[in-house]
């Protein structure tokens, strides 16, 4: 565990602004960083620096002196390939080399569209294939494998947490199985930052939803459980669903769906 200040990208973005500001309340020392400004109050002891995860230079620069990376930033939904790949790919890149320049760890929000493609009734361990469901999903499944690089060949650390579906709400009947609270996500970064040691892990970003699609993962090196569940929301949203028949298929959800031309 590291007092050292704790860099976190995206924090613009509705997890990174939950995380910040429950991260500093916490006690941690957060240099923030988006591309877009910080929309509110900055918390306690932060500082913010509106940067492109695509410039080398500054990302190394924010990175100096920082014992662990929480990175949020990047491309977060289902969008064409050229506008996935500076971001996600080379901003990667430079997120893994900074970390490696300064012995920081790293938690990479990576996202259960990497394995998106794998149906609702296999219940998937941390190991299994990976099925991107878009070019965003393969984005996650390449940020996944950049940290078993550098963790292989530079000793990186680095924790990947497959998120489910993280909101404040769960909104519809897929959420029964893939919602992670705020709270829960704040507690598991928060795990992050103190465990002793983490190695390359795989944790399923997922509350204790009995619902679940996901099983085994190494949520144990960080000493994370999940406090929150899906499950009292069931009778709200259990006909929510979105009546086609490769959403309610897949994993993923209307990600599988877009752009799909397979035809059989
Ligand atoms: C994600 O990866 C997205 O960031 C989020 O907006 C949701 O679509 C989520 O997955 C989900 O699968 O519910």
């Amino acid at each position: 565990a590291s007092q050292k200040p704790v860099l976190l990208t995206g924090a613009s973005g509705n997890l990174g602004r939950m995380l910040a500001r429950e991260l500093a309340a916490l006690g941690h020392t957060l240099v923030l960083t988006d591309i877009k400004p910080f929309p509110d109050d900055l918390p306690a002891g932060a500082k913010f620096t509106t940067a492109d995860l695509g410039d080398e230079v500054t990302m190394h620069h924010l990175a100096d002196g920082c014992g662990a990376i929480l990175h949020f930033g990047g491309v977060s939904v289902d969008r064409p390939f050229e506008e996935v790949l500076d971001p996600n790919l080379r901003g990667l890149y430079h997120i893994y080399e900074a970390a490696r320049r300064n012995a920081a760890r790293v938690l990479f929000a990576s996202s259960n569209h990497s394995i998106g493609f794998h149906e609702r009734s296999e219940k998937l361990d941390y190991d299994c294939a990976f099925r991107p469901d878009s070019f965003y999903g393969l984005s996650k499944a390449y940020g996944e494998l950049i940290g078993r690089l550098y963790w292989d060949k530079h000793g990186v650390e680095n924790l990947n947490v497959r998120i489910g579906s993280c909101f404040p709400e769960v909104a519809n009947a897929r959420m029964l199985s893939t919602w992670l609270s705020y709270a829960d996500l704040a507690r598991l970064c928060d795990a992050f930052l103190k465990a002793p040691r983490v190695g390359h892990a795989v944790v399923w970003g997922a509350s204790d939803n009995p619902a679940s699609f996901w099983g085994k993962d190494h949520r144990d090196r960080i000493g994370w459980q999940p406090q929150d569940t899906a499950e009292t929301a069931r009778a709200q949203v259990k006909d929510k669903v979105s009546g086609n028949p490769v959403v309610e298929r897949y994993q993923g959800g209307d990600y599988c769906a877009n752009d799909y031309s397979r035809a059989a």
